[in-house]
C-alpha cells in the first residue's frame, strides 16, 4: 500500500485540478477555395484543433450536418458511435497523456473521408 501512495496522491492532484471540457464538433462539408481548383467541397471536423489540459475530462458532442461520420483518437483508444445526418453523439475520456494526437473519422463516409482529420493537444497544467 505504501508503495502506491505517491501514485495515489498524484492521481488525486490531477483529478482535483481537472475540469470537464465540453466541445461541440461539427462533421460536415464546406466549400473552400483550393489553389488551382476553384471552390471545392472538403470534409472536415469543425473545429479540428482541440486543446485541453492533462487530467481534463473531455466531452465531445459530435454533430453531423451531412453524411455518417464517427470520431476516433487512436492513440487514446477512443471512438464515437457513428453519427447520422442531423444527429449528435457524445463521447468522453480523460486526457491523461500530454502530447499531440491525431483525430480522424472512423466511418467510411465517402471520397472526402481522408480529409476528415484533426489534432488533440493535451498540455501540462502549468
Ligand atoms: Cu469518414
Amino acid at each position: 500500500m505504501r508503495r502506491w501512495l505517491p501514485v495515489l496522491l498524484l492521481l488525486l492532484a490531477i483529478t482535483a485540478a481537472a475540469e470537464d471540457v465540453t466541445i461541440r464538433i461539427d462533421a460536415n462539408l464546406r466549400k473552400r477555395v483550393i489553389a488551382g481548383h476553384g471552390r471545392r467541397l472538403v470534409g472536415g471536423f469543425h473545429p479540428n484543433w482541440i486543446e485541453v489540459r492533462r487530467g481534463d475530462r473531455v466531452i465531445i458532442e459530435l454533430h453531423s450536418e451531412e453524411g455518417t461520420h464517427a470520431l476516433a483518437i487512436p492513440d487514446y483508444q477512443v471512438k464515437s458511435s457513428p453519427v447520422a445526418p442531423g444527429e449528435t453523439v457524445t463521447l468522453s475520456f480523460v486526457a491523461y497523456r500530454t502530447g499531440e494526437f491525431r483525430v480522424e473519422c472512423a466511418a467510411e463516409c465517402g471520397g472526402l473521408h481522408r480529409t476528415m482529420t484533426g489534432t488533440l493537444v493535451v498540455r501540462d497544467d502549468d
